[in-house]
Order: structure tokens, then C-alpha cells, then sequence
């Protein structure tokens, strides 16, 4: 909903206090409030190469991230902006400015590091801006990329160090898109045009040779292949020939800058807004803005306490708050949907139950959509508890309200029997038999009255039973009868009373039987789901692995068209022990579905039990 949150203006995110890195509380307190799931757009770069008016226009701004106009870097930390997505309904786009680096006066060099690793994780979308061309120096300017697998780590306990981590950071990161600023050269290789994306590939082409300067170039060439799968590669021209003009460009309208500047701008902002992509994670865990703060907060807290940040456990961290969001979620889809269906008093149990079944197949469907790594059912079991005392109150008011309805008719009922008897009327001789079609003609009447609901008979006995003393005495007094059948007519009318009693009893033993077969309904339909969502993650990692293996092929072909031996070895080898996992994959999952499914069973089956 985009009135979840007003308009705002950019804030801090991530700082850098005393070489210590903080989150911003307000910025968090902002996140917390965007339950939509978000696109993120980061920028990174050298400083003072025009990122934070890049991101402005983004936002469809001229002012927002403060440019600098000295040669100071201007940007500190991590500055975020969220604002409405404009082409993509119900989503919110979280614009990230950064930093510069490489600004000299710095005194702490991790920083730098830190933020272009916040970038990466935080975005879905990561921009690296440059200036001038893609040579060997931008290229020794990316260096941080390099340090990425020294600095993440994708599963708590790696079974094969930092090779496979690498493969798996691809299904955690953004796509790339590489900005190149004041661009000037002709996009011409070996006498032909090339487009944007083929001048980028280009240049990520490992170059041959032992030469240190070369290798030290060709690490951030290999990295950004092996991480960023989906890449893309805008130039732009000089803004202005005019240099005064720069320093105002924030004041300048669009059709003062050279039309070159504005078309690339354009065509860059357009890409992004249709092409960047929901946060995920392992790209089926869809982020929120909810989410994207706890991330924030668990990679900061990482950081500062000195650990690797690992992707696999802020998974964990990331679905205890998603989790809880999802139970409420769910939760109050029931009760929406319960309250804008049910009209009290139902005219049976089983129509309230039926009701509270379809209410609740919905609700397990929301949680299970947003839900991820419940293992233990923990918060099925709560949304499951949830429910049940949802239900157990929607079962007490459709009690209450058929009661007092019940009552309501048969004070009306009976109005004109109980002026009959103060009349006297039945004081006569076979003023009992009177008195017994009279009553007789009032339990028609009330039973003729529609949607009394569950308490139709229990409201109906309590009155005949408070009638009892007025019956007996209209019965003594009766002077049409004998002693004798005076008394064949009270032990006719306690077996009527008797055979009452057991009449409801059995209706209420029916109901009870309902609601027990409600409950198992319920843990059926919760398994049923269950299941289904088990299938639908074993798919997922299948899917997820084959896409890793994919691109690693891919790199390989690439590797072998460029003659690198060793490092086609490597990749082969990789290659292979992934399809060993694949294969793992596919033979353990049969297995382990079934140990989850039973596992699953048993929790949800104890809960069901206690009810
Ligand atoms: N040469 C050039 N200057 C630009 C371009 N875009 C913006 N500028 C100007 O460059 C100056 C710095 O712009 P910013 O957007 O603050 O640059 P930044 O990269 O965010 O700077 P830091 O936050 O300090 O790292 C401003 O005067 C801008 O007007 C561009 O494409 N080329
Ligand atoms: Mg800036």
C-alpha cells in the first residue's frame, strides 16, 4: 500500500562513527513501516563522479541525495531514499547513494570495503560508477569485488571452502550494471560498432600473460563474472561543455545539458526502473522493507563484531522477523474474512465450521507464500494456535447470539400463554389438556422460525423446564381428572422431559463430534500445504543449483575460447563437484522430504492433540 508511508526525504543509513559502523534507528524505524517488498538500487563508485545526481535522477528528481561541489567527497556512509516504484504496483523503490572511495583523505581504508560489500548484499540492483573508460586502472579500481570472498560468507560451514562459497554468493547478489561517466571514446572494437554490453564483456575478457599487472587486473574480471551473472553496461557523455554549468547541474532543467547526456540518461534510468527486480534471496525469499532493515542490521552487526557476515544464517535471522509477519498476516486474513462472511447466529455448527475451513485454507495459503525456513513448524504451529482461538471465540459469540435470539422469539412466543395463565384460564376443569396444546402450538410455532442457530434447543428445554412448576400445578388443579390419571400424566411428563434431555445430549455429543472432525480438517489442510511448500523448496534448490551450474559452464566455454588453461581446470572441477551435489540433491531429497513430512506431522499433530 503505497500509504504506508508518506513521501520522505533521503537519510542516512549506514555510518561510519569513530571507525565504527552504525544503522541509522530513524532510517530503520522508516524500513519497519514498509511491509511492500522492494526493489534496491545502490550505487558505487569514486568519489565525485556524479553518483548521488545519477541516483536524483532516478527518483525523478533534481534534489534529494546532496551533490557536492568541491572536491571533497560529499556522500558519508550509506544514504537511502524510498520511494513508491512508478511502474511497479504495490512495490517500493529503495534508492542506496554511497559513499565515494578511494577519497585519500580517509583514515579508515576498511571503510571503503565495507560499503561497497553493504552495497552488494543490500541491493538487487548494484550500479558501479566510473569515469572515462573501462581500461586496466577502472578495472584496478574494482578491486573491492576481489575481496568479497574474504569478506562474506555464504554458508555457516562451507564444505568446500571458498570455491563453492563463491558460486553461491550468484543467488544472493544484485545484478550489475557497469556506468561509465564523460565517456569519449567511439564504441568501435577492431573497426566495428559495438553495443554498450558487448564493449563491457570486452573488457571483461581475462587478458593473457604472467605480467602481475595484468594478473592483478584479471581477478576483478574473473569475480565480477562468477558473481554477477546478469550484467549490463551504460556510457554517457559529458552533461555540459560548459564546467560553470556543472557545479549548478542540480539547478539545470534536462534540456540544458547536451542531448547525448539526456538521451543516455534516459535510456539508463528507464532500464533500471522496468529491469531491476524485487530484493530476494536465493531468489525465491522475497524481501520486504520490513526484511531489508533486519538485513541492514544483521550484516552492520556482523561487521562490527569482527565475524564474516554469512548469507545462509542472515536467511535464518531474516525469516524469524518475515515469520512472525507472516502468522500475523495470515491471522488477520481469517479474521477479516470470518467477519465479513459470518452472519450470527449461523443456522448450524457445521455451517459456522464449514465457513471457518475455507477462511482458514486461505489464511495457511498466505503464510505459506510468505513463510521460509519455518524447519520446525515453530511459527505454523503459532499461526495453527492463532487460528484455533480465532475460531474458538467466533464459535462463542455464534452461541451467545443464537441464545439470545432463541430467547428473544420465545419471550415473544409465548407472550400470549403467559397471559393465559395469569388469566387463569387453564384453572378449569381439563384446563391441563388446554394448557398442553396451548404449549404444544408454541413449540410449533417457535420451531417453525427460521436460522435460531446452535442453541435453538438448548433455549427451548430451559423454558419447558421452567415451566415445570406451573405445569404441575395446573395438572393438581385440573378437576377433569382422577387421582390416578393425574399421576399416569406427571410420570408421562418427566419421561417426555427425560427423553428431552437425552435428545439434546445427543445433539450436543453430534456438535462435539463436528468440531473434532473440524480439528482434524485443520491439521489436514495444514499438512496438505505443508507438503506442498516442502515440494515446491526441494524444486527451488534443484532449480537453484542448476542455474549456478549453468553459469559456471558458461564461464568455462568462455575460459576455454580465451585459452586459460589452469583456470578452465578449476572451473571443470567446480563444475563436477557441483553436479555431485545436484546429483545429491536429487537422491537426497526423497529421503529427507519424507523425515520433514513425518517430522512436520508429529508437531503439528501434538498441537491438534492439546486442543
Ligand atoms: N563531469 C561530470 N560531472 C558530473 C556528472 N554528473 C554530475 N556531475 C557533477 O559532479 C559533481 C559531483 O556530483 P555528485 O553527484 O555529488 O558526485 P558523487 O559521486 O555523489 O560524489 P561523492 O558523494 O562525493 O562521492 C557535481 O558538481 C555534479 O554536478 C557527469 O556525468 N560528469
Ligand atoms: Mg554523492
Amino acid at each position: 500500500m503505497a500509504s504506508e508511508y508518506t513521501l520522505m526525504d533521503p537519510i542516512c543509513l549506514v555510518e561510519n562513527q569513530n571507525n565504527q559502523l552504525t544503522v541509522n534507528p530513524t532510517a530503520l524505524e522508516i524500513l519497519d513501516k514498509i511491509s511492500q517488498p522492494v526493489v534496491v538500487v545502490a550505487i558505487v563508485g569514486l568519489y565525485r563522479t556524479g553518483k548521488s545526481y545519477l541516483m536524483n535522477r532516478l527518483a525523478g528528481k533534481n534534489h534529494g541525495f546532496p551533490l557536492g561541489s568541491t572536491v571533497r567527497s560529499e556522500t558519508k556512509g550509506i544514504w537511502m531514499w524510498c520511494v513508491p516504484h512508478p511502474s511497479k504496483p504495490n512495490h517500493t523503490l529503495v534508492l542506496l547513494d554511497t559513499e565515494g572511495l578511494g577519497d585519500v583523505e580517509k583514515d579508515d581504508p576498511k571503510n571503503d570495503l565495507w560499503i561497497f560489500a553493504l552495497a552488494v548484499l543490500l541491493s538487487s540492483m548494484f550500479v558501479y560508477n566510473s569515469m572515462g573508460s573501462i581500461n586496466h586502472q577502472a578495472l584496478e579500481q574494482l578491486h573491492y569485488v576481489t575481496e568479497l570472498t574474504k569478506l562474506i560468507r555464504a554458508k555457516s560451514s562451507p564444505s568446500s571452502g571458498e570455491i563453492e562459497d563463491s558460486a553461491e554468493f550468484a543467488s544472493f547478489f544484485p545484478d550489475f550494471v557497469w556506468v561509465v561517466r564523460d565517456f569519449t571514446l567511439d564504441l568501435k572494437l577492431d573497426g566495428c560498432t559495438v553495443t554498450e554490453d558487448e564493449y563491457l564483456e570486452k573488457a571483461l575478457k581475462l587478458v593473457p600473460g604472467e605480467d602481475p599487472q595484468i594478473q592483478k587486473s584479471n581477478m576483478p574480471r574473473e569475480c565480477i563474472r562468477k558473481f554477477f551473472p546478469r550484467r549490463k553496461c551504460f556510457v554517457f557523455e559529458h552533461p555540459t561543455n560548459d564546467k560553470k554549468v556543472l557545479h549548478y547541474v542540480e539547478e539545470m532543467s534536462e534540456n540544458q545539458l547536451e542531448w547525448n547526456f539526456q538521451e543516455q540518461s534516459k535510456n539508463f534510468c528507464q532500464y533500471i526502473l522496468t529491469h531491476a527486480k524485487t530484493k530476494t534471496l536465493r531468489e525465491e525469499i522475497i524481501v520486504t522493507g520490513i526484511g531489508l532493515g533486519t538485513l541492514a542490521k544483521a550484516y552492520v552487526d556482523a561487521i562490527n563484531s569482527g565475524a564474516v557476515p554469512c548469507l545462509e544464517n542472515t536467511v535464518t535471522t531474516l525469516a524469524q522477523g518475515e515469520n512472525s509477519v507472516a502468522v500475523q498476516k495470515a491471522a488477520d486474513h481469517y479474521s477479516e474474512q470470518m467477519a465479513q462472511k459470518v452472519s450470527f447466529p449461523t443456522d448450524t455448527l457445521q455451517e459456522l465450521l464449514d465457513l471457518h475451513a475455507s477462511c482458514e485454507r486461505e489464511a495457511i495459503e498466505i503464510f505459506m507464500e510468505r513463510s521460509f525456513n519455518d524447519d520446525k513448524q515453530v511459527f505454523q504451529k503459532k499461526l495453527m494456535e492463532t487460528i484455533t482461538m480465532k475460531k474458538e471465540y467466533f464459535l462463542l459469540q455464534n452461541e451467545e447470539a443464537s441464545g439470545k435470539y432463541c430467547q428473544a422469539q420465545l419471550k415473544q412466543l409465548s407472550e400470549p400463554l403467559m397471559e393465559s395463565i395469569s388469566r387463569g384460564t387453564f384453572s378449569v376443569p381439563d384446563g391441563y389438556k388446554l394448557y398442553l396444546e396451548a404449549m404444544d402450538k408454541l413449540e410449533q410455532s417457535y420451531n417453525t422460525v427460521p436460522r435460531k442457530g446452535v442453541k435453538a434447543h438448548e433455549v427451548l428445554q430451559s423454558f419447558v423446564q421452567s415451566q415445570a412448576a406451573i405445569k404441575e400445578s395446573i395438572l393438581q388443579a385440573d378437576k377433569a381428572l382422577t387421582a390416578e390419571e393425574k399421576a399416569l400424566e406427571a410420570e408421562h411428563a418427566k419421561n417426555q422431559e427425560a427423553e428431552k434431555e437425552q435428545e439434546l445430549l445427543r445433539q450436543k455429543q453430534k456438535e462435539q463430534q463436528e468440531k473434532l472432525d473440524a480439528q482434524d480438517k485443520s491439521f489436514q489442510e495444514h499438512l496438505v500445504q505443508l507438503k506442498e511448500k516442502i515440494r515446491k523448496q526441494s524444486e527451488n534448490r534443484l532449480r537453484e543449483q542448476e542455474r549456478i551450474l549453468e553459469h559456471k559452464q558458461k564461464i568455462l566455454e568462455e575460459l576455454l575460447i580465451e585459452g586459460f588453461e589452469n583456470e578452465s581446470e578449476k572451473m571443470r572441477k567446480e563444475i563436477n563437484q557441483l553436479k555431485e551435489e545436484i546429483q545429491e540433491t536429487e537422491n537426497i531429497w526423497p529421503s529427507i522430504f519424507v523425515e520433514l513430512f513425518y517430522m512436520a506431522a508429529s508437531v503439528l499433530l501434538e498441537h491438534s492433540l492439546i486442543q
